[in-house]
């Protein structure tokens, strides 16, 4: 691409004087965290977080990486020493920080062996996870472990050689108990719905399928916070990685392209000690779960609808589809009108402010964060974003027109064509049975909605059998199948 030198700790010193970089000692760093899904949303806000505690005098965190899957986060960071760049995007320009807070990376499937060690290492005192709402092998619906996943199948044969995010953690913990090491505190910073209590559910579980009393002591000695982690942080693209070399004199395999706002909200059980990162602006809380069940109402349900009601009327990103003015308004009277009223936060917590950045954070012209990249994984984040809203509306006797469109969006992208006709590249792990749903039931809204509903993983047993759930959705699909997405939007907010 260039031939700028590489990015690493012998060229640190020779970045421009505007890049903030690691103001410590590397060398000097002991490795207290392992992170499982070392993707960019947390290189974007954990290690960030963290990056400043180390700077800030307490050595003891620096963090091991680990990817489950690919070699190219290694491969491209490796031979930067773990340095990386992130670029806070707004309108108003580009503010470049270098990060040294990365220690290492691992890549699982050449030697789980290796992962397995450096977490069973009693100097780890916290195990943390952004492996995407699948990572965790369970049923999206329930929140408990799918015993039946060709992953966690795989792990109940191979303890010692796992491929799922779970499978590490119990054999990790197995190790440390047979050690008589104290356990680490898993800490999940996914999207999920009670994010800590669901990592507990699963990885307990899981833990009880090899042997019912490591499952107790998971259950009962293991510290799983739950956290509300936010960060809006796209895939980087190659433009992006040809402007931050530019910009830094030297070149950055993969840089990380965020935004300003990084709001974290950690509940404090951490037994084993945790970075200060309260001095860096995290907040400690007791209970985290209204501002997650916030975030993921309020931020992630609009992504979603965002997502699907754009890329199918053509927008490529969020901005992109925050322009189109239907879709604005929908998106702001969805969460005044329909997900706000479901929630209950603390007294003093700042929703109308909140709803307000997140309209901004939208708009944000220079994030470039594809509608097709949130649109991926639907099956896993439809019953925390949207589902979970709909129950409670439903159960406070309220109407969901709003909510149902966001459904029925999803359901008319998963049937794989835009509104031009052109074909989706739709990435989910149930994409092939929704395929086939789709194609069985052709472009008819009601026989469309009745057989997408009918994956009970997304939908549970009870949506499905709910008129005041499944009439809105029918409607609101034949609307978008004849009418396309600009007019139902305008006859909506006429409404
Ligand atoms: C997004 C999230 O990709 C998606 O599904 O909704 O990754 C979102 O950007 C983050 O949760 C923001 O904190």
């Amino acid at each position: 691409m260039t031939t700028l030198p590489r990015l690493s700790d012998a060229t640190l010193a020779s970045l421009p004087a505007g890049v903030r970089r690691p103001g410590y000692d590397r060398a000097g760093v002991a490795t207290g965290i392992v992170h499982l899904g070392l993707g960019a949303f947390h290189r974007a806000h954990q290690a960030v977080y963290t990056d400043a505690a180390i700077a800030a005098g307490d050595a003891r965190w620096g963090i091991l990486g680990a990817s489950l899957r690919a070699a190219d986060t290694r491969d491209a960071l490796a031979p930067q020493d773990g340095l990386y760049t992130i670029a806070v995007r707004s309108a108003e320009g580009e503010a470049l920080r270098v990060i040294g807070a990365l220690r290492g990376v691992l890549v699982a499937p050449e030697d789980p062996a290796a992962l397995i060690a450096a977490m069973a290492n009693p100097a780890v005192r916290i195990v943390s996870l952004t492996v995407t709402e699948k990572g965790y092998c369970h049923d999206p619906a329930t929140g408990t472990l799918n015993e039946e996943h060709p992953d966690i199948r795989h792990d109940l044969d191979n303890p010692g050689a796992p491929r799922s995010a779970p499978g590490y953690v119990v054999e990790a913990l197995a190790r440390r108990r047979a050690a008589g090491i104290a356990p680490f505190t898993v800490l999940t910073c996914d999207n999920l719905p009670a994010n800590g209590h669901t990592a507990r559910r699963v990885v307990s579980r899981l833990a009880a399928l090899y042997d019912p009393d490591l499952g107790r002591f998971v259950e009962q000695e293991v510290a799983f916070p739950s956290t509300m982690v936010d960060r809006i942080a796209p895939a980087t693209t190659d433009d992006d990685r040809a402007r931050v070399a530019a910009a830094l004199g030297v070149s950055d395999a993969w840089p990380v392209m965020t935004e300003p706002f990084s709001p974290r909200v950690i509940e404090d059980r951490f037994p084993g000690g945790r970075p200060d990162w309260a001095a860096q602006g995290a907040e400690l809380v007791a209970d985290v779960a209204p501002f997650e069940t916030m975030k993921l109402r309020l931020l992630n349900g609009a992504h979603s609808s965002l997502a699907y009601l754009g890329y199918l009327a053509g927008r490529e990103t969020v901005a992109d589809a925050m322009a189109l003015a239907p879709l604005a308004v929908h998106v702001r009277r969805l969460m005044d009108e329909e997900a706000g009223p479901t929630l209950s936060l603390p007294p003093g917590a700042d929703v109308e402010g909140y709803k307000d950045r997140l309209i901004a954070r939208f708009r944000n012209p220079a994030l470039r964060h594809r509608t097709w990249q949130i649109a991926m994984d639907g099956s896993q984040k439809l019953p925390q974003r949207l589902l979970g809203t709909i129950r409670d509306r439903l159960a406070a006797g309220a109407p969901i027109p709003r909510l149902a469109l966001g459904v029925a969006a999803w359901m008319r992208y998963v049937a794989g064509t835009d509104e031009a006709g052109r074909t989706i590249d739709v990435r989910d792990p149930l994409a092939a049975d929704l395929r086939r749903r789709a194609d069985a039931a052709g472009p008819h809204a009601a026989r469309l909605a009745a057989t997408l509903m009918g994956v009970e993983s997304i939908f549970g047993r009870d949506l499905p059998g709910d008129p005041r759930f499944t009439e809105p959705v029918a409607r609101a699909l034949d609307s978008l199948l004849v009418h396309g997405v600009a007019r139902t939007l305008d006859a909506m907010n006429a409404g």
